[in-house]
């Protein structure tokens, strides 16, 4: 298959002006009629070419004449029609077949109701469209269906609605903002509704809407919440306010992304919607939080602004991500969000940026888009925003917005364009800073410092080198603010001189590969806090000593910089075990810098969670070269069983005394409590005796929501034995009827660390409830069995063997789904020797299978470059 380069970009040949649609829906037979009246773009001759997969042709007319066979032609994926004049209607009616869908794209049933997911290339499976972001169109849908499927939604306002002969009824919907047919959306069936009204910043009254399973509308109450709470943010933070007078909100159980921002109406996964104490983790709680607020943002950043093609995917999702992590951060504590969001960004970006699909935040070609929804585009994409609001400072920031909103509201359009708003209002040039879009690698940054008591002058210099990259072979250096603060050798903050200037904090701007700065009246040897809140996405290495780590482990006043700190040691720590030579002294101190953390009774118990939680195995395997899974899996155990040994009274003190007695409540300072509780349990398990069986036990029995009782449960599996066994039939006989409860039953097995994993989750394969073709249910026991480093990288290869075959059964019927699973082999190069032939081994036989989707080709060949 030939790759969709970026250059190739050419404006459409026509524009679709209206567009008026009408489903008569059956699972097997839904007819779909389309009236679209089309205006050629610019003077040309060109046929009209519009896109068409899996679609049974019924019939085509122009101007209201049926086209014979030889006036149009149809293929796989297009209809073309010659000769036609400047403005013309064009009639069609195809047949389509949702309930055969399991590629879960397009129209398609879930749950007995009919449902879409149109981004990125879904539409040109419900009709024949110029299925391209900027080509943004009027929508009228006339939904028509039998009146088992109670709701009929589209996007817009509901203009008309009634009943039909046979048992039927209909709706008819306007959208009155052109857009893309990727923000179509249809959904029908049986639903309850939770409803509510706000009131948004001029004074209009706005209807939300949230349709879930019937029965299940309580659960709707904390995503209701939270995008009242969102709604206002955005219209204070932003200015932005809610445009249509309703907006709507589905829960889907089969759904191949989290959620979806169709203008009006979004199409959420159950899992990133539905909540109550019994059923959902707090984890759950901060994600619905999170994931409602981005997709309402989406209405300004995405859908009244949209692409002007696929690569300028970040345009919408990477400034999106940075508006949710900034509401997420004004909701829930800017220092543990921030800390979050880095352990998210290192995890899933930093690995992708170290492996054969390493690309730019704006990549420059692909096969499918489909597999480019990555963290590069959305987590990096972010922090790239963030760094230019660094960069430029606060108020330009929101100049800039502003002007990007005024500009361009109705359009679809570039990265260029949107970083032109910037350099705009601020008279800058920002065109070393638009390298980020377009240069893939993470840059790793050297910090030297030198101190002179004399003269009381520090000297820093700073460099970068970013490693080569596939088909980037030279990298250019990057303008990356690095904030630094200095302390004192007790842990004080200092103040100093820049350019003669007092300060407690600055922005060093590296720009270009190496430079230099001097602070003066540096009053004592200084303990340098760079890169402070994670100011740049890169890896840092300086020459502070682990003295220095202590320092700021105990009290840097930039909480990021605190936590990072601790997590500097503990991976220094864990690499001396993993070589052989554990460093006993440093365990023990370590073991006591954070009993004096958990001690600490003005730090929030939310950071204080994050403390006691070592680097994942995931992350440290990042920074050992080769990367030797089992190895690191040992020596990470091993050093947190000498801390559970070492803050056992601590840890058990903190176990009694923030157990909850009043009700349950989601805020993030209860939440907090019950994270430090659950992490104090996950350490003690560390140390494997009947006492703490007993208590973890006790833990989950006695649990009265469910991020504690998935807490006991995972101590129970750490520790193992009879009790896990026990509390896992339990769990499942407890909540067999609840499907996301249960995707939790499966993905705690997918990461259960001990020996005969595998042979454990091949079996759960076989057990009823497991069903590949419900993507949350895939991916809670073959995704977290895929990062489970201990067991999936098993030297005889076995685990690798086992995601390769669920990848290509996958390929067979939901290929977006199947790439997806790609990921964990990719990174074959950074391990053993060993391991790395095996993991390549199953990249070749997955590419030399016969019938592979694009989707998944494109990505084992690339892994495989
Ligand atoms: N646009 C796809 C889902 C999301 O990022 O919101
Ligand atoms: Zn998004």
């Amino acid at each position: 298959p030939q790759p969709i380069r970026l250059t190739d970009y050419r404006p459409p040949a026509f524009l679709i002006e209206t567009t008026e649609l009408v489903f008569a829906l059956e699972p097997n037979t839904t007819r779909v009629k389309a009236r679209l009246t089309i205006r050629r773009n610019g003077e040309h001759a060109e046929p009209l070419v519009l896109h068409g997969e899996r679609l049974k042709p019924i019939s085509v007319a122009v101007d209201g004449k049926l086209l014979a066979d030889s006036e149009r032609t149809i293929d796989a994926e297009y209809l073309t029609v010659p000769n036609l004049p400047d403005a013309f209607v064009l009639e069609t009616e195809v047949e389509i077949d949702p309930e055969a869908n399991k590629a879960l794209d397009g129209l398609y049933m879930s749950g007995g109701r009919f449902c879409t997911q149109c981004e990125a290339e879904g539409f040109r499976k419900i009709t024949w469209f110029a299925d391209r972001p900027d080509v943004l169109s009027r929508f009228t849908v006339r939904v028509e269906a039998d009146k088992k499927f109670h709701r009929l939604l589209s996007n817009g306002n509901l203009m008309e609605s009634g009943v039909l002969p046979g048992g039927r009824h209909y709706a008819v919907w306007n959208d009155p903002f052109p857009k893309p047919a990727y923000l179509f959306a249809l959904v029908a069936g049986e639903l309850d509704e939770l409803a509510d009204k706000l009131v948004t910043m001029t004074g209009r009254t706005v209807d939300l809407k949230i349709y879930v399973d019937p029965g299940m509308s309580d659960r709707a109450a904390y995503a209701m919440d939270s995008l009242k709470r969102a709604m206002k943010w955005d219209e204070e933070v932003f200015g932005r306010e809610y445009d249509l007078d309703l907006f709507m909100i589905v829960a889907v159980r089969d759904f191949n992304f989290g959620a979806m921002e169709n203008k009006g109406l979004n199409i959420f996964n159950s899992s990133l919607l539905l909540a109550d104490p019994a059923t959902a983790t707090d984890l759950d709680y901060e994600r619905i939080e999170s994931v409602v607020a981005h997709e309402y943002f989406h209405n300004w950043t995405g859908d009244r602004i949209t692409c002007r093609d696929w690569f300028q995917l970040c345009l919408k999702e990477g400034l999106t991500v940075f508006r949710d992590q900034s509401f997420s951060a004004d909701m829930r504590g800017a220092a543990v969000q921030r800390i979050k969001d880095v352990k998210t960004l290192r995890a899933r970006q930093f690995s992708e940026d170290q492996g054969p699909l390493s690309h730019p935040v704006r990549p420059g070609s692909y096969l499918k888009i489909d597999n480019f929804y990555t963290a590069t585009i959305y987590e990096k994409g972010a922090e790239v925003i963030r760094m230019l609001k660094t960069l430029i400072g606060d108020e330009k920031f929101r100049e800039g917005m502003d002007l990007y909103f005024d500009r361009w509201d109705g359009h679809a359009t570039t990265v260029e364009e949107f970083i032109r708003c910037f350099a705009d209002v601020t008279g800058e040039d920002l065109t070393d800073f638009f390298a980020w879009y377009e240069q893939a690698g993470t840059p790793n940054v050297t910090l030297k410092h030198s101190y002179d008591a004399d003269t009381r002058i520090l000297k820093l210099d700073l460099t970068q080198a970013t490693a080569p990259t596939p088909g980037q072979p030279t990298k250019r250096a990057l303008p990356l603010p690095v904030r630094i603060g200095l302390l004192d050798g007790e842990g004080r903050t200092q103040a100093f001189l820049r350019d003669g200037t007092a300060l407690d904090e600055t922005v060093v701007v590296l720009n270009g590969e190496a430079t230099s700065v001097t602070f003066t009246g540096v009053d004592a040897a200084p303990v340098v806090s760079a890169l402070r809140g994670f100011s740049a996405p890169v890896t840092l290495e300086t020459d502070a000593q682990a003295k220095d780590r202590y320092v700021q482990l105990a009290g840097d006043p930039d909480l990021f910089n605190r936590w990072e700190a601790g997590q500097d040691l503990a991976r220094a720590l864990i690499s001396s075990r993993a070589s052989g030579r554990p460093d006993e002294v440093g365990e023990e101190r370590y073991a006591e810098a954070l009993g004096r953390g958990l001690a600490d009774q003005a730090a929030d118990p939310a950071f204080k969670a994050l403390l006691l939680s070592l680097p994942s195995e995931a992350d440290l395997a990042l920074a050992m070269k080769p990367a030797d899974p089992g190895a690191i899996h040992e020596a990470r155990e091993a050093l947190r069983t000498r801390l559970a040994l070492h803050l056992e009274d601590d840890l058990k003190r903190l176990h009694i005394g923030l157990q909850e007695l009043g009700e349950f409540s989601p805020d993030a300072a209860s939440a907090g409590r019950r994270a430090l509780r659950n992490a104090t349990l996950d350490l003690l398990a560390a140390n494997p005796r009947a006492e703490v069986i007993t208590l973890a036990d006790g833990h989950y029995r006695a649990a009265i929501n469910m991020t504690d009782a998935m807490g006991g449960l995972n101590a129970l599996m750490l520790l193992g034995g009879e009790a896990f066994d026990s509390a896992l039939v339990d769990f499942y006989e407890r909540w067999k009827s609840e499907p996301l409860v249960i995707d939790k039953w499966f993905a705690l097995q997918g990461r259960d660390p001990s020996d005969g994993a595998l042979g454990r989750v091949m079996g759960l394969t076989a057990h009823p409830a497991f069903d590949q073709t419900n993507p949350n249910r895939l991916r809670a026991l073959i995704s977290n069995f895929a990062a489970n480093q201990a067991q999936f990288h098993d030297p005889s290869g076995s685990g690798y063997r086992f995601l390769a075959d669920t990848i290509l059964a996958v390929d067979g019927f939901n290929p977006m789904t199947a790439a997806r699973l790609v990921e964990p082999l990719g990174g074959w190069r950074r391990y053993t020797p060993e391991l790395g032939t095996l993991m390549k081994a199953e990249l070749q036989r997955i590419a030399a299978t016969e019938g592979l989707s694009k989707n998944v080709y494109e990505l084992a060949t690339k892994a495989l470059a």
